[in-house]
């Protein structure tokens, strides 16, 4: 008797633990399904239902931040990738610059931002990119474009860092070598997957211009309003390009020796093209600039050595490019919406 009492209780047992398990099975899958669907939000169809899931973009962004740091590294630990196509996108958007914009209204609409640096709180974004601006004396446009970048590259679900790197002194400005500078400085701080070199006077119109980096090195700037929005030649590889940390690696970066206005763009073109690589942009409709209009800059005048450099590249490239570039490191300051570096190039030996 007491045999049989004693097994049906052990079957009584393997019962109920049958049942629990069941049950956690039912609340996990409930809990994967909420989890995924936040994710995997199709793409808007409508303006107005866009406006809608922005709105909750910034809901949720307002949410999270009152999450506890605790609450969210568990949500973070159970994170899968953002969709391919962020439902955050508006399309083609009209751009406009205050006069009176200031640093710190820029700030306070950018609350989420440190150090230069954001990810997406929802997913886990596909890639780490850098985004590198050349700069001397041209803070209106830099303001301009942190406005318009931050929230751009937040609806695009990118785990982003935007570092400008600036020229002191008097010498000739060198757009190519504080890129090179950009780079190096930047894998100092993190392994970005990709890379986005963006002059400072170029806003972006449209955000499925995506800042991702292709399979290919990618020019970006189809066209722009100063030319009727076309392209401004057939090669032209200037303004915003985007290529890996391997792409930009494998052509040994930039030359370091375009001093003042033009060549080194065309220069990474010859260098992308003999690694077989192959120039890719987006289309035409998308990839759209704003420039904010500007004269020449003083410190930055036509560089009449450029066509000579440009017939040499197959010999230089090798020895003239991230592995040759020398410079004095003055300071590295995280302010709240970027990264500011400051190089001196001044004891360069080729200044004219
Ligand atoms: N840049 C600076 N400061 C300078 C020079 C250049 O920050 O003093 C940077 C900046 O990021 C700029 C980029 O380098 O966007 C390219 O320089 P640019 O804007 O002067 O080049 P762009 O081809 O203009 O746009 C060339 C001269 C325009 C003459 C216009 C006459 N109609
Ligand atoms: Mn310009």
């Amino acid at each position: 008797m007491a045999l049989s009492s004693y097994v049906f209780h052990l079957f009584y047992k393997f019962k109920v633990l049958v049942l629990v398990t069941l049950c956690l099975m039912v609340l996990w899958a409930t809990f994967s399904y909420f989890v995924n669907s936040r994710q995997e939000i199709s793409k808007p169809k409508s303006m107005l239902e866009n406006f809608r899931k922005v709105t909750s973009l910034e809901d949720s962004q307002k949410e999270d931040k009152m999450e506890s740091t605790a609450a969210v590294s568990t949500l973070k630990s159970f994170q899968g990738p953002c969709p391919t196509v962020s439902p955050y996108l508006r399309g083609a958007i009209k751009l406009t610059f205050k006069a009176s914009l200031t640093l710190e209204e820029v700030e306070k609409e950018n609350p989420q931002v440190a150090k230069g640096r954001y990810h997406p709180m929802e997913c886990s974004a596909l890639q780490h990119v850098a985004i590198l601006i050349p700069h001397r004396n041209r803070e209106k446009h830099l303001l301009y474009l942190l406005e318009h970048l931050h929230p751009f590259l937040q609806r695009q679900q990118l785990d982003y860092g935007i570092y400008v790197i600036h020229q002191a002194g008097n010498t000739k400005f060198n757009r190519a070598k504080l890129l090179n500078v950009g780079y190096l400085e930047a894998l100092k701080e993190a392994n970005w997957d990709c890379f986005i070199f963006h002059d400072v006077d170029l806003v972006p119109e449209n955000d499925f211009n995506i800042y991702m980096c292709d399979r290919q090195p990618k020019h970006l700037v189809v066209g722009r309003n100063n030319t009727g929005y076309r392209l401004r030649y057939r090669g032209y590889f200037g303004g915003v390009t985007a290529l890996t940390r391997d792409q930009f690696y494998k052509v040994n970066g930039f030359s370091n020796n375009y001093w003042g206005w033009g060549g080194e763009d065309d220069d990474l073109r010859i260098r992308v093209e003999m690694q077989k690589m192959r120039v890719v942009r987006p289309s035409a409709d998308v990839a759209r600039y704003t420039m904010i209009f500007h004269k020449r800059d003083h410190g930055n005048e036509e560089n009449g050595e450029r066509m000579k450099l440009l017939r040499q590249v197959s010999r230089t490239w090798k020895t003239d490019g991230l592995n040759s570039c020398s410079y004095k490191l003055l300071s590295v300051e995280h302010y709240p919406l970027y990264v500011n570096i400051t190089v001196d190039f001044s004891m360069q030996p080729k200044i004219s």
